[in-house]
């Protein structure tokens, strides 16, 4: 069905606590949490706790989740405080687009050095 934990899932896995991560903020349905291989001084990514392998195939199901996977995004970046300087949302869609883990997620980055071209 739709939506339901794939049992060979790295983010269903860390969404259920059964995969350390470092959480930044919950929702009844989204988790935030630190990438494990920052691009940014400030890496984090949004996922929606129910299962669907890309942000087009969650946008199809459900919209409404998908409007509050980008609002945490939002929250992230002002609680990261780099929303005044910009911050990149970032889906990756696809293999082909450097996809790697096949549960939908936004990419949030951003800090002073990313933009300056440090990192
Ligand atoms: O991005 C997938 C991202 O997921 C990539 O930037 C690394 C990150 N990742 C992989 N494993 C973990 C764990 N265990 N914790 C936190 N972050 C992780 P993609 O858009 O699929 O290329």
């Amino acid at each position: 069905m739709a939506g339901e934990a794939q049992s060979d899932c790295l983010f269903c896995k860390i969404v259920a606590g059964e995969i350390p991560a470092t959480v930044v903020r919950e929702t009844a349905d989204t988790v935030a949490f630190r990438d494990i291989n920052p691009q940014a001084p400030t890496h984090v990514l949004v996922v929606p706790r129910a299962h669907y392998p890309n942000a087009a195939a969650l946008a199809a199901a459900d919209p409404a989740l998908t409007a509050r996977v980008i609002t945490e995004a939002a929250e992230v970046a002002a609680e990261e405080k780099i929303a005044e300087s910009g911050y990149r949302m970032i889906f990756n869609t696809g293999a082909g687009a450097g996809q790697t883990i096949f549960h939908a997620h936004v990419h949030v980055l951003g800090g002073l050095a990313f933009h300056e071209g440090l990192v």
